[in-house]
């Protein structure tokens, strides 16, 4: 196996409450049962197989033009490590969930956009393909988990679909919604957690630059297990703020209960901002490991990105900026 040696304290199954530890074995097999039945689950040689985009009906967008302003200064992690090494608790709490999760269907898929926009809209996903300006960006991304990788997203930036829903004047945040079937995601059917999974940024936060929604991957369609159709990727905070598999997005003047937040109140904040310097209560987060490579590094102020971003924060140091 690829999947790098970690401390028992940061495997997946302590984001959360210790119930988990006795509940996840059920949940786990549930979700073999549930890929097991699956013709196209079935008999995958590997997680890496199971992203095939050849039937995906985006798959003539791809690959888009990368942009340049958007690159990096380390190696691109393998694809085969970005697509079979996951976190999708909809699908299991291991890292191990690309096959469970090929019985997603991701057509037809309808995104809604509602709240306090002058142009709610429920629009399936091709069309938003067509209304977006794709293209690829180079990102690092850090898992609150202490592991990294670096990934060629295709998508569209956020101030585009901003743009589309053009915002009233009140609206303050985004609130963000992941799918919610517990037939086909077994870990819905752990009902500790506030399914579904919910995630949320500020407005300016969304129209940042950097702020990027996710539809593919080294130059083809996203797979499944890395939130197809539609995902969100904020490379300077941790990993859980980019939610998969979107399927509303509201605008509103309240700030987002993240589902991680509803959790673990006191371990994942609603801003989770990178920074070396502030350890997750129950582990440092000066370093990562780098996915697949067996490699550790420091870790960097806004993973890196603090130029794009540092000046959104001003003036908020009573804020629980970087948990
Ligand atoms: N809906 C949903 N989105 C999610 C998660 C999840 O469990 N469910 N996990 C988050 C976490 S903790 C991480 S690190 C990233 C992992 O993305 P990847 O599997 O593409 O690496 O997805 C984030 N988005
Ligand atoms: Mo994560």
């Amino acid at each position: 196996m690829h999947i790098i040696r970690k401390p028992g304290w940061a495997l997946p199954e302590h984001m959360a409450t210790p119930e988990h530890l006795f509940w996840n074995r059920r949940a786990v097999l549930a979700g073999m049962a549930g890929a097991g039945a699956l013709a196209l689950g079935a008999g995958l040689p590997s997680g890496a197989k199971a992203q095939d985009g050849a039937a995906d009906p985006s798959a003539s967008l791809y690959p888009v033009t990368r942009n340049e302003a958007y690159t990096l200064d380390r190696a691109l992690s393998q694809e085969k490590h970005v697509t079979s090494f996951n976190n999708f608790y909809e699908f299991g709490t291991s890292k191990s969930i690309a096959r469970a999760a090929q019985a997603l269907p991701i057509r037809p898929w309808t995104v809604t956009i509602d709240g306090m926009v002058d142009k709610p809209q429920q629009i399936g996903i091709d069309d938003l393909l067509k209304a977006m300006p794709l293209e690829e960006r180079l990102y690092r991304f850090r898992c609150v988990e202490a592991w990294s990788m670096a990934v060629p997203w295709s998508g569209f930036a956020l101030s585009e679909l901003v743009k589309l829903a053009s915002p009233q004047a009140g609206a303050k945040y985004l609130r963000f919604e992941t799918f919610q079937d517990a037939s086909i995601a077994p870990g819905q059917n752990m009902v500790w957690y506030p399914w579904p999974y919910v995630e949320g940024v500020t407005m300016a936060e969304a129209t940042n630059e950097l702020a990027f929604m996710v539809t593919g991957v080294y130059g083809k369609p996203l797979p499944k297990q890395n939130g197809a159709p539609l995902r969100l990727a904020l490379p300077w905070k941790y990993g859980f703020k980019s939610i998969k598999s979107i399927v509303r997005i509201t605008f509103t003047d309240e700030r987002p209960k993240t589902m991680w937040e509803a959790l673990g109140p006191t371990e994942y904040g609603f801003w989770a901002n990178v920074n070396p310097e502030v350890a997750h209560p129950r582990w440092s987060q000066a370093q990562e490991d780098v996915l697949g490579t067996g490699q550790t590094v420091p870790t960097l102020l806004y993973n890196g990105y603090a130029e794009q971003v540092a000046g959104l924060y001003k003036g908020m140091e009573g804020e629980k900026l970087f948990m």
